[in-house]
């Protein structure tokens, strides 16, 4: 179904070039939460499920980029099950670094409580593993509130976390990230900050001119605390409140991102500045077969105004512009690509995350490859195939550009049966192409899975 969705997008969006927004076509990937490390940009995401009639979510993915248009799929470092005490909901999230270990900051329904809870998972790196850092929540108490954490660090090292909905939370974290000084403080939630008071404290018939709902996104620009933020009520559009202080009183500061047709009543922000540009992560519906259960990422780049302000910004098709090119002469996992058609990615202990579901007519783009001035001989993939193959066309600029190379993939006697083949690259090739790897073979069946390719 999802297969036969993506074909039509795919359609739709061909009208426009380059269009990439959402950024993953290979699953559903709902409220993105970027963190920059290293030079690469992360971003953490949920899952929503395929046909899904619900947010019934079970794990959360990562995504990284250093070109803001070729992404690698790191698959789901973190599920429910990382969670002995979570059943069910893994709701957004959000990872920060601090000492070179990185906390990934999640709400999910507790068995313990019955009601939603804060819970934090660590790791070593960006992409994990990641264990759960308490074997318990960080914060419970029984209530549904305790969803969608933002952590934050602020210039003096003072960690914070905030979260909820209706209502907005705060803990003050302790240096060491999984525990915290004080009680929990509460927002005051004014009409003054948000644009209205809390539902209960309305009144009624009146019109307000904003609210906040859910989502915070807790940041600071030009010594002034920004709070992001889904607002409006059912369907969401995303506004912020500023201070002076990372706990209020918040200042409402207007709309970001105002309610648009993007087939989705959810909304979720969350925002990062890379390599000198300044980005704005969001989902939608728009992913063939999504909607309000079926969510993705999309990202718009934007300019800050001169005091700090956020502009308003769009949601549009066409996403970001590639800030780098893509070195293609080094092994490049099969789930790197600006963007794909037809495929979806599994991982397994063997080979990590894969690409897979390849049928005939299927492809990977990349774009901005930089093949320099000395043409490539040979194309190399690892693959596998437990029927009888297929193969893989490498073409360059279009979909039926030109065939630089074709690589026969025999069955190799099981889809986890891995093989490393060659084939010579036939044309010249210089200067930057966008590159597109082109499934090939009996239509119907499922061809082959892929794990990595490389140009030499
Ligand atoms: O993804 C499930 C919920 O939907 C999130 O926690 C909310 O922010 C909304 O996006």
């Amino acid at each position: 179904m999802l297969k036969k969705l993506s074909i039509a997008f795919l359609a739709a969006a061909a009208m426009t070039a380059h269009a990439q927004n959402p950024i993953v076509q290979t699953c559903y990937t709902s409220d993105p939460a970027p963190m920059v490390h290293n030079d690469r940009l992360y971003v953490y995401t949920g899952h929503d499920e395929n046909g899904a009639d619900f947010f019934w979510m079970q794990e959360w993915r990562v995504y990284s980029t250093d070109d803001m248009a070729n992404w690698t799929d790191h698959g789901s470092p973190l599920a429910l099950e990382s969670f002995s005490w979570a059943d069910d909901r893994a709701w957004a999230a959000q990872t920060i670094e601090r000492n070179g270990k990185f906390y990934w900051y999640i709400c999910a329904h507790s068995k313990i409580s019955g009601g939603m809870a804060i819970g934090v998972a660590v790791g070593d790196s960006p992409t994990g593993p990641f264990r759960d850092a308490l074997g318990k929540p960080l914060f419970e108490n029984g209530s549904w509130d305790h969803i969608d954490p933002s952590v934050f660090i602020d210039d003096d090292g003072q960690a914070w976390l905030c979260w909820g909905n209706p209502q907005l939370y705060y803990l003050k974290l302790n240096e060491d990230m999984i525990s915290y000084e004080g009680g929990l403080i509460l927002a005051d939630m004014t009409e003054e900050a948000f644009g209205a008071p809390l539902m209960k404290n309305r009144e009624k018939g009146r019109k307000y001119k904003d609210s906040y709902v859910e989502g915070p996104w807790l940041t600071k620009r030009n010594g002034t605390y920004q709070l992001i933020y889904a607002a409006g009520g059912v369907p969401e559009h995303i506004s912020y409140s500023t201070a002076s202080s990372p706990t209020g009183p918040w200042k409402y500061a207007g709309e970001i991102m105002p309610l648009c047709p993007t087939n989705s009543f959810t909304n979720h922000a969350g925002v990062a500045d890379y390599k000198g540009h300044s980005y704005f992560f969001y989902h939608t519906g728009k992913l063939p077969g999504g909607g309000g259960f079926g969510r993705s990422a999309a990202v718009e780049e934007f300019t800050y105004n001169a005091d700090g302000s956020f502009p308003t910004i769009m949601p549009t098709d066409e996403g970001v512009k590639p800030i780098g090119t893509f070195n293609p002469y080094r092994r490049v996992e099969a789930e790197t690509m600006a963007f794909s058609r037809g495929l979806r990615t599994e991982q397994n202990r063997k080979v990590g995350v894969y690409v897979t579901d390849a049928h005939n007519g299927d492809y990977i783009k990349l774009r901005n490859v930089d093949f320099g001035t000395e043409t490539p001989r040979t194309f190399t993939a690892r693959v596998a195939s437990g029927l009888r193959g297929g193969a893989i066309e490498v073409r360059t600029d279009s979909i039926k550009g030109e065939m630089i190379a074709r690589l026969e993939v025999p069955g190799s006697g099981g889809w986890e049966e891995w093989k490393t083949l060659k084939a010579e690259v036939k044309s010249k090739v210089g200067g930057t192409h966008d590159l597109y790897l082109c499934f090939t073979g009996r239509k119907g069946p499922h061809l082959m899975n892929f794990d990595w390719w490389r140009l030499k």
